[in-house]
């Protein structure tokens, strides 16, 4: 757990779009605010794109808590996947040493890029038995139905099927069948119903259950754990946007048909996909650059934490490593400024930050206040050491940036 030091002031209240209504609206947590983020599936940790979206999120929850609230924070471990056995069987290794050491690795890449880690951290193999009972629980409403000895979700029995994406059935289709989805099985009622628990299959591992000997769906997964630690209705479902059609739509039409309620999270939230060499950052292309790579190779942490927060969270972009050279400089600047110069104007400057954070997480032009506020000439009276340590709390707190430690050496090779 990384120290968030207290900051006076008051911040004012997030705002964040929206994905299933399209609109920057109101959080409006109590004194809690509840979040469940998609975790990794552990079979190739932890590229640039992961630590976009966790970055993301981690901010998002630094600001509840400036802004005084609680945070319960949930992330899953989907440690049970089609991708991660076959990456094991690519590599002839056990599929759960593999699983556990890639989550071993994002998880010290978490660490080391100091985001606050989730109060529950759960896999799914862990969770076969909520599953299996809340698949049962789908059952009985008459949404569930046997294709052989798989069972599938009949989407039709969702009333608001739709409603988180606003995508038409002809995107559905081919995002579906793009992610992991199989729209061409025989026997199924809807070519969109997805898989919730699979018989197993040759040389794969099962789990005996009153549903039969297999593995959970995908979705299902995340819905049992959402469910299981926050409830009905918590404030944020997160994750990158390739989520958005079918995981988390998919989601909130699981829970709703198991609790006839609505909404399942108040707040869709999605960060924009990061790209290298002109497509998005994935593990099935292969152009990935690695957080744990670049730390090795001697990028400063908060250099890398710098490099990836200078982007407006739901927007697409692209990496590039002069991106590391950008933010070494400004990141110089800014402790230069803390530490060493006589400056004023910090409780102006938080305050604008506060504002430009809460404006949808504009994390950028809170940024760009840093860098006016370093290169503006001090009082030389004595406050500038007070302005330079408000800045400092306000940064470690809330940005989850070290403005003490000195970062004027050169950065080591990257590659
Ligand atoms: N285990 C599932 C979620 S339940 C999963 O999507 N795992 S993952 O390892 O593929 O991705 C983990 C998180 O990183 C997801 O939120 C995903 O949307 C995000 N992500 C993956 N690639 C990128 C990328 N290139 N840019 C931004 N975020 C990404
Ligand atoms: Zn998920």
């Amino acid at each position: 757990m990384p120290d968030i030091p207290d900051v006076a002031g008051s911040a004012p209240s997030l705002r964040l779009f929206d994905t299933a209504t399209a609109m920057v609206r109101p959080t409006a947590p109590g004194d809690t605010a509840r979040m469940y983020v998609c975790g990794i599936t552990p079979y190739d940790a932890t590229h640039l794109g992961h630590a976009f979206t966790y970055l993301v999120f981690d901010v998002i929850q630094r600001v509840w808590r400036d802004a005084g609230h609680h945070v319960h924070y949930v992330q899953n471990v989907t440690d049970i996947d089609d991708p991660l056995l076959e990456r094991a069987v690519a590599l002839g290794e056990d599929w759960q040493e593999v699983a556990r050491r890639e989550t071993e690795l994002f998880r010290s890449d978490m660490s080391a890029l100091r985001v606050i880690p989730p109060d529950d951290y759960i896999g799914a193999v862990e969770s076969i038995p909520s599953i299996v009972e809340i698949i049962q629980d789908l059952q009985r409403t008459g949404a569930v139905y046997a294709v052989g000895e798989d069972w599938y979700f009949d989407i039709e029995q969702s009333a608001r099927f739709g409603q988180v994406s606003g995508c038409d059935t002809a995107e559905m289709l081919s995002l579906f069948a793009e992610r992991g989805g199989d729209p061409d099985r025989e026997g199924k009622r809807h070519p969109l119903d997805p898989l919730m628990w699979m018989a197993q299959r040759p040389d794969e591992p099962a789990w005996d259950t009153t549903l039969g000997h297999g593995r959970p769906g995908w979705h299902i997964e995340c819905v049992a754990i959402a469910l299981g630690t926050l409830g009905m209705g918590f404030d944020l479902q997160g994750g990158g946007r390739d989520l958005v059609f079918p995981h988390h739509e998919m989601g909130a039409a699981h829970a709703e048909c198991l609790t006839h309620s609505w909404p399942y999270a108040r707040h869709y939230v999605h960060a924009g996909m990061v790209g290298y060499d002109g497509h998005k950052m994935s593990k099935s292309r292969g152009n990935l650059v690695f957080v744990s790579a670049l730390l090795r190779s001697g990028v400063d942490p908060d250099v890398l934490r710098v490099a990836l927060l200078d982007n407006r969270y739901r927007h697409d972009w692209e990496w590039h490593d002069a991106r590391l050279d950008l933010a070494h400089h400004r990141l110089s600047d800014w402790r230069v400024a803390a530490t060493c110069q006589a400056t004023s104007g910090a409780e102006e400057a938080i305050e604008t930050m506060r504002q430009f954070l809460a404006d949808d997480l504009d994390v950028p032009r809170a940024f760009s206040v840093l860098d006016s506020w370093a290169h503006q000439r001090g009082r030389a009276d004595g406050e500038g050491k007070r302005d330079g340590a408000i800045m400092t709390a306000f940064c470690e707190s809330v940005l989850g940036i070290d403005l003490r430690t000195h970062s004027d050496e050169p950065q080591a090779s990257r590659r």
